[in-house]
């Protein structure tokens, strides 16, 4: 019993050192726990992320397009052919898909790279400003080539060069003290050892939401004064606190809520519950939920009038949205 609790003991104190050391870091790991893709270091252009599949920095997001860049690393030697094959389910790449040469551009760009060429040729400028973003970006992204000088990937951009058909490649190259960036064009069937692929997904994820918490069908009198109620479920992962409520839209016109004195009208309650299979809308599950107002006779629908959808930010990075019914009465 005596051993029992010097090993305890013993541990308690290594525990303790690594609790006094660490916290930070076990912090980092549960929030990428509860949100596996979003960024770790917030309110930068570019930061890297963890993909659930691909593991640790994995990914670069661009907080400017909300896009997730999977690093070329993971696609090296891979023919457009093959790779566009693997984006379904139980796919090598699930849930991604080719970026487009005008998304690599706007991605060197938001990179900081200044000197780009125009999209649809096949331009290389190559320039001593472009030297230290590009040497960031590799950083970043992995480089395709053994000497670990440039990133080169395939767009889904079909080229115009070479007899056409052929999938524009993208590169950012470091040579002496220049960085260049180029576009190129491939054969889809082709394998380069020194080429990979810019894959993205989206970051934005999908949320519960439930239009007029507490009645259904969600009828909407769009003539009516007043404010129409939408409740962003909590389902206990979503941490409804990190929502940037400045950014929160609803309807295909992007209406904001509404408040006095520029106060989002804006509440934490409990007001949903099973409502897709039980009907009981508006029963508390114990899980708050974040109440918003939205101006009734401003509110746009989509799909034919049937649906609304919600929209917004996270503060650390990522987006969200989320769809509910209505029924549109005179
Ligand atoms: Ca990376
Ligand atoms: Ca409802
Ligand atoms: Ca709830």
């Amino acid at each position: 019993m005596k051993v029992l609790t010097k090993f305890d003991s013993t541990w308690e104190v290594s525990h303790k050192a690594i609790q006094a050391c660490c916290a930070h870091v076990f912090q980092i790991a549960l929030v990428l726990l509860m949100i596996p893709w979003l960024s770790s270091q917030a309110d930068a252009g570019l930061v890297s992320a963890d993909d659930p599949v691909f593991g640790l920095d994995s990914l670069t997001i661009d907080d400017a397009t909300n896009l997730a860049w999977l690093d070329v690393t993971f696609t090296d030697a891979r023919a457009f052919q093959d790779v566009s094959l693997e984006f379904g389910v139980m796919g090598d790449f699930e849930g991604f898909r080719y970026a487009t040469e005008e998304e690599v551009l706007a991605f060197f760009s938001n990179a900081g790279i200044p000197d780009l060429p125009s999209a649809g040729t096949l331009g290389d400028p190559s320039s001593t400003d472009n030297f230290t973003p590009i040497s960031e970006l590799l950083d970043l992204v992995g480089t395709t080539d053994n000497a670990n000088t440039f990133a080169l990937g395939i767009t889904s951009t079909p080229s115009n060069f070479f007899g056409g058909g052929h999938q524009v490649t993208a590169f950012a190259l470091l040579s002496g003290s220049n960085g260049q960036v180029g576009l190129s064009a491939t054969q889809p069937s082709t394998i380069n050892g020194a080429s990979g692929s810019w894959l993205v997904k989206s970051t934005t994820i999908t949320v519960g939401i439930d239009i007029k918490p507490g009645s259904f069908p969600n009828s909407i009198n769009l003539s009516s004064g007043g404010a129409t109620p939408v409740a962003i479920l909590g389902d206990g992962i979503l941490d409804l606190m990190n929502i940037d409520l400045d950014t929160l839209t609803f309807g295909s016109n992007g209406i904001k809520t509404v408040g006095r004195k520029d106060h989002q009208l804006c509440s934490f309650e409990d007001v949903s519950g099973d409502f897709v299979t039980m009907g009981l809308e508006g029963f508390p599950d114990g899980e708050l939920d974040l109440v918003c107002h939205f101006v009734t006779y401003n509110i746009v629908p989509e799909l034919g009038d049937t649906q609304v959808k919600i929209s917004g930010d996270f503060m650390s990075g990522g987006s969200f949205e989320g769809s509910d019914s209505v029924n549109i009465v005179p």
